[in-house]
């Protein structure tokens, strides 16, 4: 635990990796369509690290690799296609790069395709928003339509996620970019109504600001903002059931969270968190803040303490593959290397409970497909041993047929595909419904199958 609970302590408000820095001045706010300009020096790529996943309406997928590259995979996860032209450079340093990936509510009509990258400016890098028509392999009439401000000099907290509402706005989480340091409060950047700074954004798709959001025509206030006081929201979701935002944020040393977002709603970075400054001594004295929210902020739904998980993407399940599971919020991890299940319970969670976490992978997103089937970008990058197959995504495919089918059926259980192409398992049992444990148990034996 020492090694991987380190990775976390490097982060002020959690990242995933990368050395730590103190805070950092904050940059001058870059010429309109500055960051586009490749620069020169920043050839830090590490290959093949995905970061994010969308699925397309005819159940390819689209991916997402941190160095700059988005690719479509086929729905059979057999095949990976080159790098899609046009994407703009992107500032692949530290936790920068190509990050999250969706499509439009109306793609079939309009196949608009949005991603989320950490943008060069003249001075410093920064979360930006571009969208393009998916094209072929091509993502034509490409835009940026939403620059997180200001540039700053760090190539950590970026955030982000992409997601869209009920009414087709566009959700950005944005991370703190490690300015607020809350051992040496001087910036408390994620509280202030002026920048981007740790903060969720509401967007139209073309990037204009809608006229109903919150800080629309309040002085001194970005308007683009939708809530404010977060520190690095690595993962987030729609919740089906009241069409709100949830999303997953990274916190201290410790103190990572599941919040539940309503418009200018305050949930507390740097002034409050469970988690403590880093270097602290393990305890609950060291809390940030007191720890406790109420009520000035919004107190999270779940926190991991005082060791943090590193949480990821964020998936609410509502497939009929696995009727164990619909009514879960699930959160991937990075340094527990968990899929973590929470359980819905009303408006709030459940008792949470690790799933998969012997294949000892960072798990980077979590999506339901279109087949219903649960799917995990993971991220090998970290074992060296693997690096060769740092991208995967797994099909934890398993089928609790309908009781009276079951026992006539034989189920198919499980699909494990590599993006590399070079692994690809494929194994059944006849077994019928399927308890969360077994299903968690039979992953890891498909995963054996295939020479994990
Ligand atoms: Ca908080």
């Amino acid at each position: 635990m020492t090694g991987l609970a380190a990775v976390v302590l490097l982060s002020a408000c959690g990242g995933d990796d990368g050395p730590k820095r103190p805070p950092l001045p904050v940059g001058p706010i870059p010429p309109s369509g500055g960051g586009l300009a490749p620069r020169a020096g920043h050839a830090h790529l590490r290959p093949r690290e995905p970061l994010g996943l969308a699925f397309l309406p005819d159940g390819r997928m689209l991916v997402t690799e941190r160095p700059g590259r988005m690719r479509i995979v086929s729905a059979d996860g057999t095949t990976v296609s080159a790098r899609l032209t046009g994407v703009p450079p992107v500032h692949a340093v530290g936790q920068g790069g190509l990050l999250d990936v969706a499509i439009d509510p109306d793609f079939v009509a309009t196949p608009w395709v949005y991603w989320t990258f950490a943008e060069d400016g003249v001075v410093g890098s920064g979360t930006a928003v571009a969208r393009g028509l998916l094209n072929g392999n091509a993502l034509d009439s490409v835009q940026v339509i939403f620059r997180q401000l200001p540039k700053v000099v760090s190539d950590i907290h970026y955030g982000s996620r992409l997601v869209f509402g009920s009414d087709k706005t566009l959700f950005v989480t944005l991370g703190d970019r490690d300015t607020d340091n809350p051992a040496a409060p001087t910036t408390n950047n994620a509280q202030s109504l002026t920048n981007h700074l740790g903060k969720v954004v509401r967007i139209n798709r073309d990037g204009t600001t809608p006229a109903d959001n919150p800080y629309v025509g309040v002085t001194g206030a970005l308007p683009e903002i939708f809530s404010l006081g977060h520190c690095n929201p690595q993962g987030a979701a729609l919740n089906p059931v009241s069409n709100e935002l949830w999303l997953d944020e990274h916190g201290p040393q410790g103190g990572d969270e599941v919040n539940r977002i309503q418009a200018t709603h305050n949930y507390g970075w740097p002034l409050r968190s469970y988690g403590c400054p880093e270097g602290s001594p393990v305890g609950v004295g060291c809390q940030i803040g007191g720890g406790t929210h109420f009520p000035n902020f919004d107190e999270p739904l779940e926190v991991w303490a005082p060791i943090a998980t590193a949480p990821s993407g964020m998936m609410f399940y509502t497939g009929a593959q696995f009727p164990e599971w619909q009514g879960s919020v699930f959160v991937g991890a990075l340094v527990d290397r968990t899929l973590w299940r929470l359980p819905l319970v009303g408006n709030t969670l459940g008792a949470r409970d690790p799933l998969f976490a012997d294949l000892g992978e960072r798990i980077r997103d979590v999506r339901q497909g279109p087949d219903g089937f649960i799917y995990l970008l993971t991220d090998n990058s970290q074992r060296p041993h693997r690096a060769h197959r740092a991208l995967n995504l797994r099909s934890t495919t398993c089928c609790s047929p309908a009781p009276a089918a079951a026992a006539a059926a034989p189920t198919k259980i499980s699909n494990v595909h590599d993006l590399n192409a070079d692994l690809h398992c494929h194994s059944t049992v006849s077994d019928g419904t399927l308890s969360p444990e077994q299903l968690a148990r039979l992953a890891r034996t498909t995963a054996l199958h295939c020479g994990r």
